[in-house]
């Protein structure tokens, strides 16, 4: 019988019969001491990703095993993304095993924000989303902070089980997981990881010292992220690399802001006051009236308010228009995936304008 093959990379089974399916690798590198895919191998060499015709369905199978297996969950979310990137019904999956809570990219936030009063508040929102986590901790799997410290937290919670790292797609499962190792082994970037979501495509499991593993799972979809309406391309606009610095614009009542042309905020009553827009620095924000507003859209989508692109704006959902009230001081008025505008007084009446399918909402302000 033929040995079966995994790509150290994504998790896959090794095919080596067709180029255009998942898992393909050529025969010869069957030989090698590690593994890797030709999608993997694209994205490492040339970032370029080839679609996969997985499923929602296909990932949460792979998901539902873990209510059987006796371990420690290891949930991430992005802590730039945090509505966006919550997994609802986690436990629906996870049975009763023991959850520990991590907000990874930590590093995109404004440095002056405590670490604390940031855990205190996932604490908080986790609880009213109904999560009863054993502990709650800030990383950047990217820049390494805080990973000693998780690391000793995951070896003291697992109590000799195995550990699976969950979330949504691109929180950063399979980075955190590379920067654990490198911090052990020395090696570096052994998983593949991108700023496409959906990179990870089956379990890898990485053994431990005493003969449990470390396991990357694939993320899930969330669907009414951001990420799943734009053009490939525009992910890095959309997505902050650095610390975002936070844009602080007065405006009067019936003012309008645009974000590209991905979402409008429209300032309806509450007197002059400030908004303070938390936004990938890539992101244009143009000022207008909020009378001009629809007409300007109109005339400019794909153009001056981009993205999405011109070539796109077929395909592109309508802005769907969310209002809001604001009726406590300190909310943070939030764009799925695209960011948040933080409001310090209550008072103001809002409307909100994102893609049809992605969420908009109000919540108490992170900062
Ligand atoms: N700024 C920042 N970016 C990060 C951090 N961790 C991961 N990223 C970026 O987030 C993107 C997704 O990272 P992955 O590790 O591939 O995410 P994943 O959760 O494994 O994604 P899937 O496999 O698609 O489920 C990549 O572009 C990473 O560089 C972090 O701590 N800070
Ligand atoms: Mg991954």
């Amino acid at each position: 019988m033929s040995e079966q093959y995994i790509c150290i990379g994504c998790g896959v089974k090794i095919q080596t019969e067709d180029k255009e399916q998942i898992g393909y690798a050529p025969k010869s590198s069957l030989e090698k001491e590690e593994i890797v895919c030709q999608r993997c191998f694209r994205l490492k060499h040339y970032n370029e990703v080839q679609d996969v015709n997985l499923t929602d369905d296909d990932f949460l199978k792979i998901l539902n095993e873990l209510g059987k297996r006796d371990a420690l969950i290891v949930k991430i979310v992005d802590i730039f993304d945090f509505n966006g990137s919550w997994l609802p019904g986690l436990h629906r999956f996870v049975g009763d095993n023991p959850i520990l809570l991590i907000g990874n990219k930590v590093d995109l936030l404004p440095h002056s924000i405590k670490p604390n009063k940031l855990i205190n508040w996932m604490k908080q929102e986790a609880k009213e989303l109904g999560l009863k986590p054993k502990d709650v901790f800030l990383v950047s799997a990217e820049k390494g902070q805080f990973i000693n410290e998780v690391t000793s937290a995951i070896d003291e919670y697992r109590e000799g089980k195995d550990v699976y790292v969950v979330g949504c797609t691109n929180v950063g499962k399979s980075t955190f997981i590379n920067r654990i190792l490198k911090e052990v082994t020395g090696e570096g970037d052994v998983i593949t990881t991108s700023h496409f979501p959906g990179t990870t495509l089956d379990m890898i499991e990485i053994p431990l010292s005493d003969g449990k593993y470390l396991v990357d799972t694939p993320g899930i979809i969330n669907h009414h992220q951001m990420a799943h309406y734009i053009d490939k391309r525009d992910l890095k606009v959309i997505t902050p690399k650095k610390e975002i610095k936070p844009k602080i614009y007065q405006l009067n009542e019936g003012q309008t802001l645009f974000f590209g042309g991905l979402a409008r905020f429209d300032y309806i009553s509450g007197g002059r006051r400030s908004f303070v827009c938390h936004v990938s620095n890539h992101i244009d924000i143009h000022r207008t009236k909020l009378e001009k507003a629809t007409d300007l859209y109109e005339r400019h989508v794909g153009e001056m308010l981009t993205p999405p692109r011109k070539e796109q704006l077929d395909s592109f959902p309508p802005l769907i228009k969310h209002e809001f009230t604001i009726k406590e001081g300190k909310t943070d008025i939030v764009f799925s995936g695209l960011g948040w505008i933080t409001v310090n007084e209550p008072g103001a009446k809002v409307a909100v304008y994102v893609p049809k399918g992605v969420h908009a909402m109000l919540r108490k302000s992170l900062i």
